[in-house]
């Protein structure tokens, strides 16, 4: 078998007796629960795994499809639900997060002391008039505070809207703009990988850009003591505001459905999509799969590598973990520094069990690790691992493979889960105590996930043969809306043709045999780089909007050995297409233009000058010969609707 290709053999499940889900049987059983009564399936989940203030009566709504409800009629609290109910039984002094610093500085947090943080910060952000259905944008970076800004907003009722660290000013401010936010949590600085990047600068240029008159308050948390702009009529410290602030904040009890947070995430418009997650189904969801996905018991050290600033980040850092009473590792740094050994000291410190991160992290340590046997991970004792998991994009076999003998000394379970920004949680995944692995396949759907493969007409295609993915039934932790444009929520997910199913934009494929699903990559104009979803409009916007020098640009993705996908830029600029060491600089200058304007994992690798781009007669550009040619592909397919075929062979010289 060719080692890139998806295996057919699955790999036995390890001897798992305690397992939460010890088995197919076991999962067999999960499956026909929720399939003899969908809403009583996970009404008792509900019951289960969330502490309800008022109870609930009902499970699901759909009364008003595809504006579907969970719970509605109960009321609940997400923090409490993640700490104070974890002190109440018990669990007050148990460490919640173990957080190591850029510079390898560890800290402790208890879950005492992490709920008596997140209050005071409530009682901060109470006091500057933050109530109840305010939205409050955090752009932070990878920091207890972080954690605890999300968990305070939640214990308000306030909505928060996490911009990663690494988008710009520009970006920062269609952010705060579109969600309408009245306060901003930020740090002085960030620190990764040695070196302090601006935090608070780029929330000044954001607001200098204008459309943020709505907000009020710009909360800095001191993180590196680096200098900074200060306007007195509306920046605080984060110490000084929480300073005389009280313990103990009495949760605001919230409805099932109200808006826990607002994540953007890329669509196939230049046009982030706001995508509102629930209160009560969102976290319902997040313990839920904790649990089963991770196989998660009390003594377990889990971590996850990604930024609170991604939707993984949300359900595996900052609300999954504590809703379950976990120990949890929280990093600021990178994985390279101070060498590509980092990850593997940190396991081996910290004695980490499950350890959940991204295949492109994998595929670069796989490089460094063979270029330099310092860092290979044999020289480290990883024999706390217990469970790997994997997620952003597909894991390619061979990573896999490295994956599970190397990191997981052929023992542990890797669990390659399916999911988006839009689904909450898992969708498609392997439980560690129950399917058999196959490399490469996400392998079958979470329990009460109506996952499936159809055609354009939302008909199931057979099994072996490839389609759309969809998923037939409403579930708990799905979006409820894209924040203000309901009709492009409609729009996105529930096209008409498509019967009322949930169009996830992933392409798939399931086994003839096993029924086992390989996703095969998105279906529409989104990209993934490094596990980062990028719509090729929006490169394609901020180019063009560099007035100066473009005319036109057309972005499309080609893979990419590590990265997944690259980004690759076809331009025609205003003037002569540049050649040799001009058309170097100024390729370097769009590149630093689109990170100025998007933020700089949006930089393209590729850029080819034309004199045009391929276009139909009717001045279409064609993008799929383009994506040809980004691959270095000979055309072969049909051309004869091009207006200007010659134009192919010279970007395909790529300069
Ligand atoms: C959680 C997250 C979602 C897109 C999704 C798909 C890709 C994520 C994957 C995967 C294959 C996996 N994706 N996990 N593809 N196998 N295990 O990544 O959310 O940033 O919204 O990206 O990522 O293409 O549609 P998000």
């Amino acid at each position: 078998m060719n080692e890139n290709e998806t295996g057919t053999h699955p790999i036995p499940v390890p001897d798992m007796k305690h397992a939460h889900v010890p088995g197919m049987a076991a999962y067999d059983q999960l499956v026909a629960e929720a399939e003899a009564d969908h809403s009583g399936y996970w009404s008792r989940l509900a019951r289960e795994f969330l502490t309800w203030k008022t109870p609930f009566t009902k499970g699901l709504d759909d009364s008003r499809a595809p504006f579907f409800e969970w719970f509605e009629d109960g009321t609940l609290n997400v923090s409490y639900n993640c700490l104070d109910r974890q002190v109440e039984r018990g669990l007050g002094d148990k460490t919640a997060i173990i957080f190591e610093a850029d510079d390898g500085q560890v800290t402790r947090v208890s879950y005492r002391d992490l709920l008596a943080r997140t209050c005071r910060m409530a009682n901060a952000l109470k006091a500057r008039g933050v109530k109840k259905g305010d939205r409050v944008v955090i752009y932070l970076s990878m920091s207890i505070e972080g954690v605890v800004a999300m968990q305070a907003c939640a214990r308000i009722g306030a909505t928060h809207s996490v911009v990663f660290g690494g988008f710009s000013a520009q970006s920062l401010r269609d952010r705060i703009q579109d969600v309408g936010a009245v306060m901003v949590i930020t740090a002085d600085e960030q620190l990764r990988g040695g070196r302090q990047l601006p935090l608070k600068a780029i929330v000044d240029d954001a607001i200098a850009l204008g459309g943020c008159e709505a907000v009020t308050d710009v909360i800095v948390y001191r993180r590196t003591g680096g200098k900074i702009a200060w306007d007195p009529s509306r920046d605080r410290w984060l110490h000084e505001e929480m300073q005389n602030q009280a313990e103990s904040c009495e949760p605001e009890w919230v409805g099932a459905e109200h808006p826990l947070f607002v994540l953007y995430t890329s669509g196939s418009t230049g046009k982030p999509k706001g995508v509102q997650h629930s209160s009560g189904g969102y976290l319902l969801h997040a313990a839920l799969t904790m649990k089963w996905t991770f196989d998660l018991k009390d003594d377990d050290v889990f971590w996850c590598t990604a930024d609170i600033g991604w939707v993984t980040g949300h359900t595996y850092i900052a609300y999954g973990p504590l809703a379950l009473g976990a120990t949890e590792v929280v990093f600021e740094g990178v994985p390279t520094y101070p060498d590509a050994g980092r990850f593997w000291k940190m396991i081996q410190d910290h004695k980490v069990s499950v350890f959940y991160t991204a295949p492109t992290a994998i595929r670069s340590l796989i490089k460094a690790a063979e270029a330099d046997e310092a860092v290979h991970p044999k020289r480290y004792d990883l024999s706390s691992l217990r469970i790997l998991g994997s997620v952003g994009e597909p894991i390619n076999p061979a990573a896999w493979k490295w994956f599970h003998q190397n990191i997981g000394g052929g023992r542990c379970p890797i669990v390659d889960t399916f999911w988006q920004t839009e689904t909450g949680g898992h969708m498609i995944t392997p439980l560690p105590g129950a399917t058999p692995l196959v490399p490469g396949s996400c392998t079958l759907p979470f329990p009460g996930i109506a996952a499936a493969i159809v055609d354009e007409t939302g008909t199931d295609v057979p099994n072996g043969q490839g389609g759309i993915l969809v998923v037939k039934k409403p579930w708990p932790s799905m979006i409820r809306t894209i924040w203000g444009d309901p009709e492009r929520f409609k729009a996105s997910y529930y096209p008409p043709e498509l019967k009322g199913y949930y169009l996830a934009g992933d392409g798939a494929i399931r086994d003839a045999q096993t029924g086992y699903f390989t996703i095969t990559g998105r279906i529409d104009d989104v990209l993934n780089v490094s596990g980062h979803r990028m719509g090729t409009m929006e490169i394609e916007s901020a180019l063009v909007s560099c007035t100066d020098l473009v005319a036109e640009a057309a972005v499309v993705g080609r893979p990419d050995e590590t990265t997944g996908e690259a980004i690759c830029a076809f331009v025609v600029l205003k003037g002569p297409r540049p050649s040799g060491e001009e058309a170097k600089k100024i390729a370097n200058e769009l590149r630093n233009w689109v990170a100025r304007e998007i933020g700089p994992i949006a930089k393209p690798k590729d850029i080819c000058f034309g004199d045009n781009l391929p276009k139909t007669r009717s001045g279409k550009i064609m993008r799929r010969l383009l994506r040809s040619v980004a691959k270095g592909e000979t055309i072969t397919q049909d051309t004869s609707t091009l207006e200007n075929p010659a134009i192919l062979e010279q970007l395909a010289q790529r300069n």
